[in-house]
């Protein structure tokens, strides 16, 4: 195990099955991941917390606490009196608006932070403590300090609904999820060629007809609806109501969400529906198929009008000061061979096909500038030279874009590929569901793990504009939230160590942590990938 997280939380079954007695006996870890910044053990005596226990204080974490706790053993009642044995205060630490300082001994727990987000990871972490693996509605403390705070501000998983609609239940969940890991950005990818998942109000058909897909080998008679004669089409999208209900949802977890709007490429799905801002003449339909497609946007002014008013309403939306614009995997060869993009090239002042995409970049940062929001793109972003300081890139083609980026003085989030992409297998198990097909880039736990998302080249000014890292989960081969889940847990204990915790953080007491975890994964209805434990690369 790590220095700092040699395990002091005595569980008194615990000490008489090791057959040893004593406050330092039992070695069952604290077991909180993401490990916090320092944990000192004190002299003193253990305590117990009992059901018995009355929570205080700041009444927004009060209420997260309870919600926290209603998947343990414990049922803590709020404070009618001024003495909660649990108590959540704002107060001065000095560890910023995500930190807090747990202080636990004689008999009293309490919790200060900053801001109301430091109380609630410290309220995760109480959770965790009181969780510890065969926990029971009585738990012994040796008194104790953590002082924490994350590593990084952004903390990251992005979920693709564009392949795969999971639908509002399963993403609340998720946000749930990611809470309890201190995760903080929630980036939706709800655009890609398969469906457009979310509701804009000018333009209907997005959502009606572009959020509605004929499943490959749709032609087989199971496919066929007897009451229309008609394939059965698969898809779904989101109501404005809804995400508005969902934003709110997160926040309330302490999480941004980042909505994800692809363009100039990866607009199969809108272009077949509105095809006068697409690049094909001839009827395309939303794909069935996974890959990379033709289908890009076209620079016809109406285009550019078209999308500015979809991020319009995106960003009436999502209060998030960053809009992500995908940009990734744009292909060129459409607009290099017609004769009308030449022309419209000439108007706008694009000297070769290579600078369209760095045109749009340019123009939607602009545009959303002026409304006081940040662009995000994939390291794409960067070709076609000449855009904005301010775009912020998300390195995945490796982390050569956001070394780029950072020395281009450009805010970079690493995200690599195959690390930080959930779609990669974890192992050989045969068990494995099916997966992205690639097999020789197994990202097993410990090779997540270990990965840094701070490149040793990178001078400490080019350092300080790494905000953080993110883990991908795209889903074309995830039907199910049941996959969903599979892929993305215990991994994600792995990436929220490595956005939170010190550099210096190990694996060895990770994996010493881990089952208690999965022991709360199991009461929270995770259904986390056991075969993650089967093959360690
Ligand atoms: C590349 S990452 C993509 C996605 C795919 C993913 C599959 C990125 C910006 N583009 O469209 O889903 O690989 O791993």
């Amino acid at each position: 195990l790590a220095a700092g997280c040699t395990d002091q939380s005595v569980r008194d079954t615990g000490a008489e099955k090791d057959g040893v007695s004593g406050q330092h006996a039992s070695a069952h870890p604290l077991s909180v991941i993401p490990l916090p910044e320092d944990i000192a053990y004190e002299a003193g005596k253990p305590f117990q917390v009992t059901n018995a226990w009355r929570i205080g204080g700041h009444n927004e974490t009060v209420t997260a606490f309870k919600r926290i706790m209603e998947n343990s053993p414990f049922d803590f009642q709020p404070d009618t009196t001024d003495t909660p044995e649990i108590l959540f205060q704002l107060a001065e630490t000095g560890l910023g608006y995500e930190g807090y300082k747990l202080e636990a001994r004689d008999g009293k727990i309490t919790v200060e932070a900053d801001a109301a987000a430091g109380l609630y990871y410290g309220a995760v972490t109480l959770w965790q403590i009181l969780t510890p693996l065969n926990g029971t509605e009585v738990v012994t403390l040796t008194p104790m300090t953590i002082t924490d705070r994350p590593r990084f501000g952004w903390r990251g998983l992005m979920l693709d609904e564009g392949r795969h609609f999971q639908g509002e239940d399963f993403v609340k969940r998720m946000l749930d999820w990611m809470s309890l890991h201190k995760f903080n950005r929630f980036q939706w990818h709800l655009v890609d060629d398969q469906g457009w998942r979310l509701e804009i109000k000018k333009y209907p058909e997005l959502t009606a007809k572009g959020a509605w897909r004929v499943p490959a080998g749709a032609a087989s008679r199971a496919n066929i609806d007897p009451e229309t004669g008609e394939p059965k089409k698969i898809g779904g999208f989101y109501t404005q109501e809804q995400i508005r209900d969902i934003v709110a949802y997160a926040a309330e977890r302490h999480i941004m969400i980042i909505p994800e709007i692809g363009l100039p490429g990866h607009s199969q799905a809108p272009t077949a529906v509105y095809p006068q801002f697409g690049m094909f003449d001839a009827p395309r339909a939303v794909s069935a198929d996974w890959g990379i497609f033709k289908d890009t946007y076209n620079l016809e002014d109406h285009t550019f009008a078209y999308l500015e008013d979809v991020l319009r309403e995106v960003m009436d939306l999502f209060p998030s000061p960053y809009v992500h614009i995908g940009g990734d995997e744009v292909q060129k060869d459409l607009w290099a061979n017609d004769p009308r993009t030449q022309e419209l090239m000439a108007d706008k002042g694009i000297k070769d096909v290579e600078e369209i995409q760095s045109y749009f970049t340019r123009h939607f940062d602009g545009f959303l500038n002026e409304h006081g929001r940040t662009l995000i793109g994939w390291d794409e972003i960067l070709e076609g030279g000449d855009i904005h300081q301010s775009s912020i890139v998300m390195s995945w083609r490796g982390e050569a874009g956001g070394i780029e980026a950072a020395k281009e003085g450009h805010e970079v989030i690493m995200s690599p590929w195959p690390m930080m992409y959930l779609d990669m297998h974890q192992s050989l198990s045969t068990r494995e569901p099916t997966g992205r097909p690639d097999r020789t880039s197994l990202v097993p736990l410990k090779r997540l793990y270990d990965y840094d998302p701070v490149p040793n080249e990178l001078t400490p000014d080019q350092v300080a504009l790494i905000k953080g890292a993110q883990g991908n989960i795209w889903t074309e081969h995830m039907r199910t939230n049941d996959h969903v889940m599979h892929m993305t847990f215990p991994r994600a204990s792995a990436i929220a160590e490595t956005v939170w915790s010190r550099r210096d953080k190990d694996f060895d007491g990770f994996v010493g942590r881990l089952p208690a975890q999965l022991a709360r994964y199991d009461s929270l209805g995770i259904r986390y990938a056991d075969v993650a434990f089967e093959v360690q690369a």
